[in-house]
């Protein structure tokens, strides 16, 4: 059995920094295992929020008073943080997008749309996301491009073995997850990286898993684009990040057109500023990149090494305690895993399961996690996902096995 080490941060008192976690759901404590789908958000940020609303509200980049120099500073340095939280070489490497998803169709739209040709392949996994495949399909649909995959081996991890055969001088991308969301895997991101640059293909990593739960440097992942989510990592929906090394992303055209975009604009041409500003075409989320800002701050002043730490022994534990249940299939791998875990039992099918938790106040995840082409490969429809942050507890996966027992009587 695995066991929880002693950390130095104080992990019960870092939940009261979260009002959210004393709701009660169905009159009993709320037990959130979903923090991949979305993290629940901090006081600080909330509070962010709520400050630049009351003393900062305007539009940025456009007027020249005084709250509008305020929520231009203010969104601009958030965006300053953004690039020393990944170890960025500089904030015009970071492009605000509205999440993980935005991001990817940002490169597969403009970087595709100017660099693929009808044969050239986008090398991803079996294990993406399908933000992380339905753009590319849609790219290869209009380019005539190909897309190939590195299989998954029954333990959950990418079978490298092949790709000696996948990846050759044909692949102009190879975009990956760093963190199954499904399956919990970690995949060795600067190994994959360079396994590209060496074909002459560039890397994507969606970091939507991993951002917010461990420590992370571009320039040591080696990474030409990496994108995030906000919500994922204790800050606001609709903010997302799209890194991008600047040589690249000052050689691709703009993605959305409009206003914020522009340098000049005439009635049949316009130019176009410069990246990061070129590919924020509108008003952006600019309460939405100082909340973002603000989770960073807490998110540092915990620690990210102390976080994974935390989150991964928490979703071995809960790994580790599912297989007490009878007739109960853990999926992932056994060793390294990010925070949480997949699983299916013989007793009922994921969306009866979750319903039969959320009775108790536990709320998980049960179906395909948007990950339908991994569910096949291993021959299901869904499973049954407990996802994990700091603010979760062992108590609380003792407390989901319990509910898991009484789930495994009340079915048979
Ligand atoms: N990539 C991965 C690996 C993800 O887990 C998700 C969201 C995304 C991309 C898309 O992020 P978005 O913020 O643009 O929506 N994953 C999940 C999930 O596992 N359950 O709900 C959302």
């Amino acid at each position: 059995m695995h066991r929880i080490a002693a950390s130095s941060v104080d992990w019960k008192a870092i939940r009261a920094d979260f009002p959210i976690l004393r709701e009660q759901a169905h009159g009993h404590p709320l037990i959130y295992f979903d923090s991949a789908a979305t993290s629940q958000k901090p006081r600080i940020v909330i509070e962010a929020l709520r400050n630049f609303y009351e003393h900062e509200n305007a539009n940025v980049h456009r007027g020249l008073h005084t709250l509008s120099s305020r929520a231009t500073e203010a969104y601009e340095k958030s965006r300053k943080r953004v690039a020393e939280y990944i170890g960025a070489a500089s904030a015009d490497e970071i492009v605000f997008t509205r999440g993980t998803t935005e991001s990817i169709n940002l490169v597969a739209q403009a970087w595709g749309g100017k660099f693929i040709r009808e044969g050239d392949v986008i090398l991803l996994t079996e294990m993406e996301h399908h933000s992380n495949l339905v753009p590319w399909q849609l790219l290869a649909e209009r380019t005539g491009a190909r897309l190939r995959f590195v299989p998954v081996r029954d333990n959950g991890t990418l079978d490298l073995d092949q790709l000696p055969s996948l990846l050759k001088s044909d692949v102009k991308l190879f975009a990956f997850t760093h963190i199954s969301n499904s399956l919990g895997t970690i995949n060795p991101v600067a190994q994959l990286c360079e396994k590209a640059h060496a074909v002459g293909a560039l890397s994507l990593v969606d970091a939507a898993q991993s951002a917010g739960h461990l420590p992370m440097d571009v320039r040591v992942l080696g990474c030409d684009f990496l994108a995030f989510s906000g919500h994922k990592m204790c800050g606001p929906t609709g903010i997302g990040v799209l890194y991008g090394r600047a040589d690249i992303l000052d050689s691709m055209p703009p993605y959305h057109g409009g206003g914020e975009m522009i340098v000049s604009v005439a009635l049949e041409k316009s130019a176009f500023k410069k990246a990061p500003h070129r590919f924020e075409a509108g008003t952006p989320s600019i309460a939405g990149a100082i909340g973002l800002a603000a989770a960073i701050d807490y998110i540092e002043q915990i620690g990210r090494a102390a976080i994974f730490e935390h989150d991964s022994q928490l979703a071995r534990y809960a790994a580790d305690r599912l297989t007490e249940l009878a007739g109960t299939r853990v999926f992932g791998p056994k060793e390294e895993r990010g925070a949480l875990v997949g699983f299916v039992m013989d007793a009922a099918h994921p969306h009866d399961l979750t319903t039969f938790a959320d009775q108790y106040g536990l709320a998980m995840r049960g179906g395909h996690h948007c990950n339908q082409p991994l569910m096949r490969r291993f021959g299901v429809s869904g499973t049954t996902r407990a996802s994990f942050y700091f603010y979760n507890t062992v108590e609380e996966i003792d407390r989901m096995i319990e509910i898991l027992h009484a789930a495994v009587r009340f079915f048979s």
